[in-house]
């Protein structure tokens, strides 16, 4: 069978990951999750018992969790090396620590802001401060990741890799929150202008929208969660 990503919209960061499964080129499956119904059920636990997208079924049927797992996974299948690089080389090197930063304190400072923005009737003052920390975080781990900006097209080199498709799911929460104009980290910015201009990423984010798009064709369908859980829940 071909590995399923289960991916979650609005916003998800899985959204990179679905861009990096069109770069890969081998055949999957989708199967899109709305993060503020369905994936709050019950059931959804017995695919991932910490209640959050992405997770890969793999052609195993095995579950893995957590978008570093998913990265390794299909880093270790990707045989003709199109979304990542020879494992012992400082290309790969590079590509692990700029997505453990992207999937780690880049992605975190956000969580302040998520939590403002999901909890219901929070005491002015708490927003405020979480706000406050939130906005504080995020340009802080901006103003770093500009600093680790090298002069290649993409993050490593000059072909969109992994640790792209991690950064492009997760880079537009800064417009999302509308924390500050993304200008104001040229670098950054027109990296992902680069990215976003990627079929892959239009393709990515059309689906999140729910729009029904041709890819690359390495896409075999959407199947539904009901069934996913029924046939690959823990
Ligand atoms: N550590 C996890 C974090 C994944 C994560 O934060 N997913 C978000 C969506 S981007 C989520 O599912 N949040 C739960 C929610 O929205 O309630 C990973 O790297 O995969």
């Amino acid at each position: 069978m071909e590995p399923i990503l289960i991916y979650g919209y609005p916003c998800g960061s899985s959204m990179g990951l679905v861009a990096a499964l069109e770069w890969l080129g081998k055949p999957y499956r989708l199967c899109r999750v709305d993060m503020l119904g369905e994936m709050r059920e019950p059931a959804y636990k017995r695919l991932n018992p910490r209640v959050e997208t992405p997770v890969l079924v793999t052609d195993g049927g095995n579950l893995v969790t957590e978008t570093m797992a998913i990265a390794a996974w299909l880093e270790a299948r990707d045989t003709e090396r199109r979304v990542s690089f020879d494992p012992i080389s400082p290309e790969a090197d590079r590509m692990h620590q700029l997505t453990a930063f992207i999937n780690t304190g880049f992605t975190g400072a956000f969580s302040p802001l998520w939590i403002a923005m999901e909890t219901e009737d929070p005491a002015p003052a708490t927003q405020a401060v979480l706000t406050e920390i939130g906005r504080n975080g995020v340009m802080e781990r901006h103003d770093r990741l500009e600093e680790m900006i090298g002069n290649g097209r993409f993050l490593v080199s000059d072909r969109p890799a992994l640790a792209d498709g991690v950064l492009i799911g997760v880079a537009r929460w800064l417009d999302y929150h509308g924390v500050a104009n993304r200008e104001r980290w040229p670098k950054l910015d027109a990296l992902r202008k680069r990215i976003e201009a990627e079929p892959a990423v239009t393709y990515a984010l059309a689906l999140e929208n729910g729009e029904d798009v041709p890819g690359t064709g390495a896409c075999k369908g959407h199947i539904p969660l009901a069934e996913v859980i029924d046939r690959f829940g823990n």
